[in-house]
């Protein structure tokens, strides 16, 4: 029986990107199972047994299943790759703050955007790319002189931040403005290993 990680994902969502993103930089053994979302799969069983609140992704390992993508990162890191999260205390709380920050400001600015243009949610454009705006103005402002978000190496904290930045011209949010923003984004591309999430040629990305 194979011993690789499952990951319940849907491969347009920067959520489940960020976990098999996660998985290939860190060389975890993973399979991925495409979850039917248009056709609401993940709103009956058997995956609701899996994660009862119908969200991918999902992992399975050997008898463990872990919901949520950043809960998902903290325990691959924790149990194979703990290089990925500081042991300094400050450290560590600044990996914990731009995790919060991939599920606050990231999930309600690029990624809403995206959900528009993508898989056409009915959301506040504007607002979504108001919420863009301030998260990649902060960014941009906090990245000067730094090579990676937390400390001289990568860590969980910037995989949180790749895939909804990465896709945020599918939402029509503009990177052009934000050097920095995009420099991270060079540098965790250039790590072996790296996977990327299909472009959709939609919004920015698609001209
Ligand atoms: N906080 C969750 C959010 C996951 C999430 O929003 N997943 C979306 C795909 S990107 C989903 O499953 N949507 C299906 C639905 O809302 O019905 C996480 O980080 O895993």
């Amino acid at each position: 029986m194979s011993n690789a990680i499952k990951i319940h994902r849907h491969p347009l969502s920067g959520h489940c990107h960020r976990v098999e993103l996660f998985a290939a930089l860190t060389g975890i053994n993973y399979e991925t199972i495409d979850v039917d979302l248009a056709n609401g799969t993940h709103k009956k069983e058997p995956f609701l047994s899996l994660n009862p609140a119908g969200l991918v992704p999902v992992i399975e390992d050997a008898d463990t299943v872990v919901t949520d993508s950043n809960a998902i990162l903290v325990y691959l890191a924790r149990k194979y790759a703990p290089e990925w999260i500081p042991s300094e205390i400050e450290d560590e709380a600044l990996v914990h703050k731009f995790l919060a920050f991939a599920a606050g400001e990231l999930a309600s600015g690029p990624c809403a955007a995206r959900l528009i243009t993508v898989f056409g949610a009915k959301l506040d454009a504007e607002r979504a790319q108001a919420v863009s705006e301030r998260a990649f103005t902060y960014l941009e402002g906090y990245l000067d002189g730094k090579e990676w978000l937390v400390g001289t190496r990568p860590t969980i904290a910037d995989v949180a931040f790749y895939s909804y930045t990465a896709h945020a011209p599918e939402g029509n949010v503009s990177l052009e403005p934000y050097p920095n923003v995009r420099a991270l984004l060079a540098r965790i591309e250039a790590l072996p290993g790296f996977v990327a999430m299909p472009v959709t040629k939609v919004g920015l990305a698609a001209e």
